[in-house]
């Protein structure tokens, strides 16, 4: 197997961390959205994991929300879950925050710990993929995996 990219390195060591015996693998296709995430993998786009970065307004804090490639959030439901409303973050604050480039954004490994919600609709499928530090690198795991790895609270985001 071929020696994988710094970034994705950095998930795969995440993962290690967390206990979780899960492979990074590295794509010639490009999985930098959604729907080419599923391509690539042969999988529905529901069962992607998109790791999205939101910031509170007031406190700006880093939230990410686990959502199911099919979905989009709701960013006001959201907000009352939160109890503090947030907006989507610019590309710098991803940067700044996860370590991450935007299309490479993991569920974990990031730099400054998040408040992190995940999307019950994943919780449909057995298996889902998830973003691993490059926009050409995913693991499979499960929801429970990605609940144990991540102590996201699951809520809905529509
Ligand atoms: N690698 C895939 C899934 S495995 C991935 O990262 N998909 S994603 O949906 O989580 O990441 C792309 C998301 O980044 C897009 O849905 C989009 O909402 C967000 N995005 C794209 N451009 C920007 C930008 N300039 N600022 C903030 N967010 C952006």
């Amino acid at each position: 197997m071929s020696k994988l990219s710094k970034s994705a390195q950095k998930v795969q060591s995440a993962l290690e961390k967390h206990g979780l015996a899960l492979l990074v693998v590295e794509l010639p296709k490009s999985t930098r959205t959604a729907v080419e995430a599923a391509s690539a993998v042969n999988c529905q786009v529901g069962q992607i994991v998109k790791s999205l970065i939101f910031k509170t307004v007031e406190s700006h804090r880093p939230v990410l929300i686990l959502t199911s490639g099919a979905n989009r959030v709701n960013e006001k439901a959201v907000g009352e879950i939160i109890g503090e409303a947030i907006s989507r973050a610019s590309a710098s604050f991803v940067r700044e925050k996860t370590g991450f480039a935007i299309g490479g954004v993991a569920p974990i490994g990031h730099k400054e710990k998040p408040l992190t919600y995940i999307d019950q609709d994943l919780l449909a499928y057995n298996e889902i993929w998830a973003a691993a530090g490059t926009p050409h690198a995913v693991f499979k795991l499960t929801p429970e995996q990605l609940r144990q790895a991540t102590q996201g609270e699951v809520i809905s985001v529509l």
